[in-house]
This record gives C-alpha cells, structure tokens and sequence, in this order.
C-alpha cells in the first residue's frame, strides 16, 4: 500500500528529510531510484525472494530477465559501457552468485561500471553450509573494486550509496553487495538522499614536463587506451592529437576513441596491431599513452616496446604507472581533463616528414587477407560498414571474430565497439548486445560472432526473442575455435588439439528454435544483399556466414617477439 506513495513522498523528501519505516528490499529500490537506475538485469531464487516480492508491480524499475546469470552481468556491463551508466545486476545466492563471477570478472578488467546485488542466506545460516550459500565477497576479492556483506539493517542504504560511489570513481569497476535474506526481511529506517555527483579527484601533475618532451618531439605518437572512451574525451583527443600533430593509435579497448577514418589514426598496436602502428611506436622519439594500461598484448616483447622514445603515460589510476613499463614522465588525473589542460599548454606543432611517413606505411602496407575463399570474413565486416556507416554499435565475441570485427569495420565514434578485451570472455558478445541494445534503443546494435563463442551462451537467444530485441548475430561460423586452431596451425605444429567442431551445429535451426528469424550464407555475392535486408528489418535475425576454417588472422606477432616482427599473411 505505501508503495503507491512512494514516488510522491520521493519528491517531498528532496526538500525535508521524512523518514518511513521500510523493509531492506524496498530499501534497496528506493537507493537504486536515488541513483537514477531504471534498467536491471537480473535472475530470482530462493535468497533474492523478498527483492523480487518488492520488484513486483514496481514500475520506475525495469527488470530483464536474463536466460543465465552470467549473461545478466554481460548485458549490464554492454549497457554501461555504451551508455556510461552503472549496469546493475541482481543474482541470488550460490549458483546464482557463482554464476556471475565471470561477468564480475570480465567488467573487472575492462574497467566497467557494475554494482552486483547478491541475495545471501540469512545471517544465522552463515558459516553452515546451508542450502546455496557460498562466501562470495571471498570468491570476488580480487575481481572486485569493493565488495560488502550487509550485517545490519541500518547500513543497508549508505552501503549501496558507497557501492554506487566506487563503482563510477576514478577508474571505474564492479562492486558486489552481498544481502543476507534477514536484513532483505528487516523493517528499518530509510531517509531519501540524493545522489551525489561525483567529482574526479584532481591529482599532482607534471604538465610542464610532458610539455616541454611534446615541444622537443620530431616524431610523437599518441597510444589511446580504454581510458578515452571512459572518460568520454574522444574530443578532446582529437583536438589534442591535431594540435600537434600526432598520429594516433590504439590498443583494443581504445578503438572509436579516435575516428578511425582520419588520416592520423593508424590502427590498434600490438599482437594484431597494424604494420604502421607498430612500426611508428618502435620509431616515434615521444609516445603520449593515454588512458592505456601496456598490456602484455599490446607490448609482446616489452624492451622492444617503443625503444627510441621517452614516455608520458596519462591515468587516473596511479598503481598503473610504472606497472608494465618504465616512465618519463606519469601525468595522475581524468584524461579528459588532463587533455584539456595539456592542449591549452601546448604549442602547435606540424610534423610534415613524420606525417607522410606514417602515410607511406598506411599506403603500402594496408590490412589485407587472401581473397581465396568463397565467403571473407574480412569482407563481410567492410561490407557491414559500407552499408551501416558506422551508424551502429558493434559487439563482439572473442577469437579470430573479434579480431577481424576490430580490424574490418571502421569506428569513428567512442562506445561503438564493445569487446572484452582484457579477460578475454568467449560468451561476452551475446550478452553485452542485450545491454547496449536495451541502452540505446534507436540504435542497431550487431554481435560479431565464432560459433563456438557463440555456443557458450546462446541461451540468451531466449532473452532476446522474449524481449523482441531487434539485434543482428552475425555468426561467423568456420567450424573451429578459430584463434586456437590457427595458433596450433602457426605455432604447434598443425596439431588440431581438440579444436575441430565438424557440422556440429545448425544455427538457423538454433535461432528458429527461439522464434528469431535465421538465415546461413556462404557465398561472398550473397552478403551485400543478405546485410541490407537485415538492416531495414526491425526485429532479431541471426546470419549464418559459412567461413572457412583455415582462414587466418594478420598481422599477428609471435609469442614472444618483438611488435614490429609481425607476420603479415601466409
Ligand atoms: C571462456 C573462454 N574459454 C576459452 C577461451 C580461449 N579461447 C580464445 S579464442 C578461442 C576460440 C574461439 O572460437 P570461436 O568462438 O569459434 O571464434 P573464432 O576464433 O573461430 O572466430 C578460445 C577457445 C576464452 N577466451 N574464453
Ligand atoms: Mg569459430
């Protein structure tokens, strides 16, 4: 009954504090209206009863039903990362925790926005192995920003405000709150707070120093990492990056931070980084790395890594300073700011020798594959951008499929390419195309997928039928995990160890099964129309693409080489 009040008292308690006596469910909802969350993803059970009792009939909070809940935590984590907002997931205990530790995970290491609600057994089960309990804050420790064990009602509601503080502070992160069922059941006080807007903290900085290495720079590079996207400072990237004249390139997570249609961008870095990327940081006199983290994909043999150059590394997390690679110069804030700032210090600058080099390299030694197959990927994904403009948002699984979604279709815009590129989760694409389509609703969100990616949670195909989500999975199915068994075709031997599928499974007979319209393609004069007709339809459709298994991914570098020992093609 009080419930229909809420949203009434809600606007009377911004001008006087009212206290009402709540149950810690209702608490729950009423913090996670304080924060402007009208979207959660989420699976019911035993230890979750009470929030599903108090979601039930709520309507300022849209709950979505997910197939798994591993595939509740991607679809949260493909909804903040295309929205900026917090993905909010709620699982209950055990299984229902367990299960979403690979999504904690894979948002843990990407740096994403995630508040995990886990119902735990009442408190005086705790410790006995009761029925579905596990230590889950144990479990995510260190997959986790934060975690917390609700012990007392009355620190329910400031422990979901902390929860939402650190998950979207500094450098972003999931944070789990774990709600015994008691605390769900006790009635206590809850007074209306509004959220904060959080601030980032501003840190010591040596502009003065990176200024002066960008004044004495003949040949700078700039590194976009992940950082950009967050801190949504593409602009000010671009403006930066113009300035002086830098060309730019990025790691996996940083792809859209810098349109990759201008002539400075020169592509990813690193194990399947560009000839003229990776050529251009083992050259460059300066590299500005900003908001990047030099993983080991990135670096591969790290004294090769940028030799010639003095480093400046922009961050707003300190603990990565350092961390992978020694530093001139280690700039602590929110790169947008930083860039701001730097821009205004620095003097413009014109590279016209350094410039047309990096073009000279972009001209002859462009991406390119064998056309010698009846359906190319490669073209499948250029065709894509043809025909979209880019006007989309692409998901991806993970494998040769997200390699080739990175590489073939062109990203001019931040938040438009959403891969799991640090826990590397095959199962990802399927789930964050959920979240980013359910974010962006006037938006035409398309999953890149293998088909053994695919396989691992094709379950949420339910999800997407029962919503009528009108996304696109376009399956490239060559029959293998693709990644592994061209690493055992390069680097062990041509053993295909376990990494052969056969016909194993029909997808069109997959997605007709969830009542989603499928089609298989296997010729390369079939995409341009098959893509189109996708495109202008307003509901899900699975494409089948019959790719061949041994088609490869290049440029790749070798286990252990250096970046610019990449090998090209065959
Ligand atoms: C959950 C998980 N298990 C295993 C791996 C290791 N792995 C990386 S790529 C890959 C093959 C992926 O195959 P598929 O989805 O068919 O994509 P393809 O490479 O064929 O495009 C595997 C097994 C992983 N990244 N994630
Ligand atoms: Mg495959």
């Amino acid at each position: 009954m009080l419930s229909i009040f809420l949203p009434f008292l809600r606007l009377i308690r911004i001008k006087g504090a009212i206290k009402l006596k709540l149950t810690g469910s209702k608490i729950l909802l009423e913090c996670l209206k304080e924060q402007g969350v009208d979207i959660v993803f989420g699976y019911p059970g035993g230890a979750v009863l009470p929030i599903y009792d108090a979601l039930y009939g709520e309507n300022e909070i849209k709950h979505i039903l997910t197939a798994h809940e591993q595939g509740a935590t991607h679809a949260a984590d493909g909804y903040a990362r295309t929205t900026g907002k917090v993905g909010v997931v709620i699982t209950t205990s055990g299984p229902g925790a367990t299960n979403a530790v690979t999504g904690i995970a894979t948002a843990y290491m990407d740096s994403v926005p995630m508040v995990v609600f886990t119902g735990q057994v009442a408190q005086p089960f705790i410790g006995k192995s009761s029925f579905q309990e596990v230590n889950i804050t144990s479990i995510t420790n260190s997959i986790t920003k934060e975690n917390y064990i609700v012990k007392e009602p009355e620190n329910l509601a400031d422990t979901i405000r902390k929860a939402f503080r650190t998950a979207t502070s500094g450098r972003p992160g999931p944070v789990l709150v774990d709600i015994p069922k008691d605390i769900q059941n006790a009635e206590t006080e809850y007074t209306f707070v509004k959220a904060e807007k959080f601030t980032s903290k501003k840190c010591s900085s040596n502009l003065s120093e990176a200024v002066n290495l960008i004044k004495d720079s003949k040949q700078p590079m700039i590194f976009a990492g992940g950082g950009v996207n967050i801190s949504n400072a593409a602009e000010e990237l671009y403006t930066f990056a113009k300035k002086i004249d830098s060309p730019v390139a990025c790691s996996l997570m940083g792809i859209g931070a810098f349109p990759g249609e201008d002539e400075l961008y020169t592509g990813m870095v690193g194990m399947h980084g560009t000839y003229t990327s990776n050529h251009a940081i083992s050259k460059c006199d300066l590299l500005i790395a900003i908001g990047a983290r030099f993983s080991d994909r990135v670096t591969s043999k790290i004294i090769n890594f940028a030799p010639n150059a003095k480093i400046i590394h922009i961050d707003i997390d300190p603990s990565e300073f350092n961390k992978n690679i020694p530093e001139d110069v280690s700039i602590c804030g929110d790169v947008k700011e930083v860039l701001l700032s730097l821009t205004a210090l620095v003097p413009e600058k014109k590279h016209v020798e350094w410039v047309n080099q990096i073009l000279h390299w972009k001209a002859t030694h462009p991406l390119k594959y064998l056309d010698n197959s009846t359906l190319n990927p490669q073209l499948i994904l250029s065709k894509l951008y043809a025909l979209t403009k880019g006007d989309c948002i692409i998901t991806t699984e993970v494998g040769q499929n997200q390699i080739w979604a990175a590489q073939f279709f062109t990203y001019n815009k931040p938040r438009t390419f959403i891969t799991s590129g640090g826990l590397g989760t095959m199962g990802y694409g399927l789930g964050s195309a959920i979240g980013a389509s359910i974010g962006n609703e006037h938006k035409k969100v398309i999953n890149i997928a293998g088909d053994g990616s695919f396989k691992m949670n094709s379950i949420e195909l339910a999800t997407v039928s029962r919503y009528k989500l009108p996304l696109i999975q376009l399956v490239l199915n060559n029959h293998v995990l693709g990644m592994v068994h061209q690493w055992q075709d390069m680097f062990y031997a041509g053993n295909f160890s376990h990494s052969e599928f056969g016909q194993e499974v029909d997808f069109v007979k997959l997605g007709e099964a969830y009542g989603i319209k499928s089609v298989r393609i296997t010729k390369n004069e079939e995409i341009e129309d098959t893509l189109k007709h996708a495109l202008s339809l307003n509901e899900p459709v699975i494409i089948e693409c019959d790719i061949c298994p041994s088609d490869k991914v290049f440029p790749i570098v070798a286990p252990g080489a250096s970046i610019t020992d990449l090998i090209e093609n065959e």
